[in-house]
């Protein structure tokens, strides 16, 4: 269960935790168009709040908007604002955010467009997968469900609708024992997990599927991507891949804003590695947390300071 706060921003003003409803004829319930972030607030070493990349997540915010053609009523700083109003009237060091844009109610049926509205919650979030799979790594099953193509459902748009494929693959895959899902596309090449990117090494160098292929464009997986090229100097390849590289693959990682980044440690059966936490992870796992932390301070401008 999450734990309630006092305050939920929604379409501009403050409204009581239980008192931020809406009505049954809300369009975004009906049919799937809104749009969404997840975005980590961290406690940093010196006591103070920090949000991690919260300009990156508000712009792709406002461009999921523009793919689902749905125009929100606000400025990027409106809101990015409101999310850091949000966590400093609920007195939260560290929490989970999520801004909503969804379609209210007033008419229905397909063609209707209603005036679109806009809340931003935040509440606690632990380790996403549990804190023991940050360090000895999960186990992941290649899903049934394909990832939708590229023309089927919009893939960067963070998209309300979307999380259908995703929601079947991960409950798929933990009634069959394990803990999250890959998905393939429809060509049979890895894509990405029901709610994180993904990676793989071999011999010393990371591959991750390209921008082109029906992923999200997450802003871990950028920063993951930033942090192997510019600050640990290990290759870095973008670039189609096939489900039985994964078997094969020396290390598997997973990332995301609420996954962070996780080990896996066993594919449909197979062992990856040595079974646990590799050392390229392990290295990237402990930049990650250095700089959302502020204890290795590299990259200020992917912090914003509460
Ligand atoms: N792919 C998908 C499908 C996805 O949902 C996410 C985030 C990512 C990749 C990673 O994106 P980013 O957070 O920008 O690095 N998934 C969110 C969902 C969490 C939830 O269960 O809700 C998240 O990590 O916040």
């Amino acid at each position: 269960m999450v734990e309630k706060v006092q305050k939920i921003w929604m379409d501009g003003s403050f409204v009581d935790w239980d008192k931020a409803t809406v009505h049954i004829l809300t369009h975004t319930l009906h049919y799937g168009v809104g749009v969404f972030e997840g975005i980590r607030c961290y406690e940093t070493h010196d006591g103070r709040s920090a949000v991690f990349r919260l300009r990156e997540h508000i712009r792709r915010l406002f461009d999921s908007a523009k793919i689902c053609s749905m125009s929100i009523p606000f400025t990027q700083e409106e809101i990015i604002e409101a999310c850091l109003e949000t966590i400093r009237i609920n007195k939260l060091r560290e929490c989970y955010i999520r801004p909503i844009a969804f379609m209210g109610d007033g008419a229905m049926g397909l063609g209707a467009v209603n005036p679109t509205r806009i809340a931003v919650i935040v509440w606690k979030w632990g380790a996403y997968l549990g804190e023991e799979a940050l360090q000895k790594g999960i186990r992941a099953k290649v899903s049934s469900f394909t990832r939708p193509g590229l023309n089927m459902l919009m893939s960067k748009g963070k998209v309300v609708g979307h999380y259908v494929n995703s929601v079947l693959a991960k409950r798929e895959a933990i009634a069959c024992g394990y803990q999250e899902a890959i998905l393939l596309d429809a060509q049979g090449k890895v894509a990405e997990a029901s709610g994180e990117n993904i990676f793989l090494v071999r011999e010393g160098v990371v591959h991750t599927p390209p921008l082109g292929s029906p992923i999200l464009a997450g802003v871990t997986r950028d920063s993951l991507i930033t942090i192997l090229k510019e600050d640990l100097g290990i290759p870095l390849v973008e670039r189609e891949i096939a489900r039985d590289e994964l078997y094969v693959a020396d290390e598997i990682f997973l990332c995301g804003t609420a996954a962070e980044v996780t080990p896996v440690r066993e594919v449909d059966e197979r062992r990856i590695g040595e079974g646990s936490r590799g050392p390229i992870t392990k290295r990237l796992q402990d930049r990650y947390f250095e700089i959302v932390r502020g204890i290795r301070p590299l990259r200020p401008e992917w912090l914003t300071y509460v």
